[in-house]
């Protein structure tokens, strides 16, 4: 079993979030840090910790983060105009959380896709 993270303690909700949405596969709940006016977190309810550890047996859970991702932008308003979804996996990819997570950022233009360096 992978190592558990703060985002399995949120998911029980042993500690506070700002929760917006949860199902038996996954579990939204609004970024400490926020980066836009819309970020939320989708996390796996399973403590898959990078990509690199996703398996086959876990295709619907990891395709029901997308499709809560657009039911979660229906409901904050965004989807119309446009959101990003980010998944940061690793070192290079500035995970800080080892517990897989879709970012959803939304509410302004959010420029070009990376910085410059
Ligand atoms: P990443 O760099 O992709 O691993 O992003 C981790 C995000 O998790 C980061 O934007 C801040 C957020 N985060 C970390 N700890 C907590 C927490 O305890 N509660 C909430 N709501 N968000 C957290």
């Amino acid at each position: 079993m992978a190592q558990e993270t703060i985002f399995s303690k949120i998911i029980r909700k042993e500690i506070p979030s700002d929760m917006v949405y949860q199902d038996d596969w996954v579990t939204a709940f609004r970024d400490i840090h926020p980066l836009a006016p819309v970020h939320i977190l989708i996390v796996p309810n399973k403590p898959i910790p990078t990509v690199n550890d996703a398996a086959a047996e876990d295709e619907q859970i990891l395709g029901r983060l997308f499709t809560v991702a657009a039911k979660i932008a229906r409901q904050e308003g965004i989807a119309k105009d446009g959101y990003r979804l980010i998944v940061n996996c690793g070192e290079h990819g500035g995970q800080e959380v080892q517990h897989l997570h879709l970012h959803l950022l939304g509410g302004r233009p959010l420029g070009a896709m990376l910085a410059q360096k």
